[in-house]
This record gives C-alpha cells, sequence and structure tokens, in this order.
C-alpha cells in the first residue's frame, strides 16, 4: 500500500495534524523540503513524507538508510515556548512513537536516550529535530524514520546487527499508513500537552518507557567520551549521569549522543 492515499489522511481524526499533507515518491530528505515550505508559511502540522529518499539525514551528520517500506516524514512545528525549550520535542516525539507502535502492535518499544526506539535491543526508530529560526520566531522540523516493512536485505550488511524493523520483529507486514495515523494522533496530544503544562507530563511517559536509566552507559560528545550510570532525566529532558568517579553530570541531550554499552 502507498501513502499517497489522501483520503486516508483527510479523515485523521486530529486537530491538525496532517490535514496538510505533501508526498513524494523520492526526494533527498524530507527535513530539507519541510525546512523550505516552513520558509513559505505551509500551517503548522504539515506532513512531508517520501516513499524514499536519497539523502536521508541522522544527527551530527550521520546518515539515515531511507529504502524499502519505511515511514519517513517531517512535520512543520511552531512552538508557542521558548527556543530553549525546543530539545524536548525529540523526547515528546520519541513518546509518541513508542505509544504508536505499542497500540498498533504487540511488540514492546524501549527509549534509548535521547532518541532512539529499540526493539529487543534493535534501532526501529530514529527521530531529528532541527531549528528553523529568524529574528522574530522559530519553528521546529521534526523528522521521523520508523523501519515498518523493511527486509533484513533492505537494511544491509551495515545495519543488520544493529537494526530491525517492524515487520522482522512480528514476522508479517503491518499497515503504514495506519501506524502513521497513530503517529500524528499521538504527536498532537503530547505536543498540546508540551505546549500547555511543558516537560513535566512527557517526563514520567518518557520514564515508562526508557531503557537507559539504571543501565551503564558510555556518552560521547564531539570532544570527549563519559563513562557512568544513567540515573535520571531532569525536569528539563536533561539526562542526569554519575560518572564512575562518582561525580554527577547533567548533559543536554542537544549536545551529545549515547552510545552502545561497553
Ligand atoms: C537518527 O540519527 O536516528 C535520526 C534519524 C532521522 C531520520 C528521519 S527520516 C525523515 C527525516 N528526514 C531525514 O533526512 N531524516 C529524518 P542518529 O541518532 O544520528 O542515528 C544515525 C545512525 O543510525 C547511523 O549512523 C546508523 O548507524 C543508524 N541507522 C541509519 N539508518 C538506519 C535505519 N534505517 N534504521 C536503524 N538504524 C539506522
Amino acid at each position: 500500500m502507498k501513502l499517497d492515499d489522501y483520503n486516508q489522511m483527510s479523515n485523521i481524526p486530529t486537530k491538525w495534524f496532517g490535514h496538510n499533507y505533501y508526498y513524494y515518491r523520492e526526494i533527498g530528505s524530507t527535513n530539507h523540503v519541510a525546512k523550505e515550505l516552513d520558509e513559505m508559511y505551509e500551517p503548522e502540522g504539515t506532513v512531508i513524507i517520501a516513499e524514499q529518499q536519497t539523502e536521508g539525514e541522522g544527527r551530527l551528520g550521520r546518515k539515515w538508510l531511507s529504502q524499502g517500506e519505511g515511514l519517513w516524514f517531517s512535520v512543520i512545528l511552531r512552538p508557542k515556548r521558548d527556543s530553549a525549550d525546543a530539545p524536548q520535542i525529540t523526547l515528546l516525539a520519541a513518546v509518541a512513537v513508542a505509544e504508536a507502535i505499542k497500540n498498533k502492535t504487540n511488540l514492546t518499544p524501549g527509549i534509548k536516550w535521547p532518541n532512539d526506539i529499540l526493539i529487543n535491543g534493535r534501532k526501529v526508530c530514529g527521530i531529528l529535530t532541527e531549528l528553523n529560526a529568524n529574528e522574530d520566531d522559530y519553528s521546529i522540523i521534526l523528522g521521523i524514520g520508523i523501519n515498518v516493512n523493511l527486509s533484513l536485505e533492505d537494511l544491509g550488511d551495515q545495519l543488520q546487527d544493529t537494526a530491525t524493523s517492524l515487520s522482522l520483529e512480528l514476522g508479517s507486514n503491518m499497515n503504514r499508513m495506519e501506524l502513521l495515523k497513530e503517529v500524528l494522533i499521538q504527536l498532537e496530544e503530547w505536543y498540546l500537552k508540551w505546549q500547555k503544562s511543558g516537560f513535566k507530563p512527557i517526563r514520567q511517559a518518557w520514564k515508562n518507557h526508557n531503557i537507559t536509566i539504571g543501565e551503564k552507559v558510555m556518552i560521547s560528545s564531539l570532544q570527549e567520551k563519559f563513562h557512568g550510570e544513567a540515573l535520571d532525566i531532569d525536569d528539563t529532558g536533561a539526562l542526569i549521569l554519575r560518572d564512575d568517579e562518582g561525580e554527577m553530570k547533567n548533559f543536554n541531550f542537544g549536545e551529545v549522543s549515547l552510545r552502545n554499552k561497553e
């Protein structure tokens, strides 16, 4: 089933997420197109989706494999909160995707701080939030990649050991449009909660799904590596680490990425 079924989208029971829907068979990156459309004042909640991306992006210049039957899409957001809080949208989106997967399958997704969703220890979804700011206000381009019906061949030699897809975990394909709609419903719900009440309600939901707290982790920034135990996330979404010397450190998720346990 293709994702260009506009009738299905027009029935989506959201207030405004997904009502404005751009479908592409193949483009470089949905985040790039979303940025351009944002600058052309397309409304908040506009979804840009592609059957395939030729230049799918991860964080820090990494690549995102976007071939096979996945969900590769971006949502334009114009938060009314301070831009310093905007990185919390990554955690909010992880909660929304985890809940959508849980609601539509019998799988148990886990969130690895800050932005990965894993099933049985393998990555099934990645999230890339980018700030698009001008003098007066800002937008967030929220990019989400979910490996829905990808085969082992789609994942290729490089990712077969670390990544998975929903169909590989389920043993059968699932309806991508149904999952997309559920993700957008969850996303809108959590986004509205965040706009109204900030990070607090997200924090608890995030903790319920997380697989990071209590684990020995290594956190690497571009310059340094930190080893220790992940203790909690604070009221802003930052990860609290007790390093191997017993010192407490807070990591802002905008700056660092979490590596596999060693
Ligand atoms: C991410 O980066 O996980 C963010 C991925 C965001 C992708 C979406 S798709 C729609 C929108 N348009 C875009 O161009 N991007 C967004 P990061 O945490 O840096 O993880 C990247 C790493 O994940 C890579 O270096 C690989 O190791 C691994 N990886 C790449 N493709 C993958 C895939 N399809 N499934 C699982 N792991 C993958």
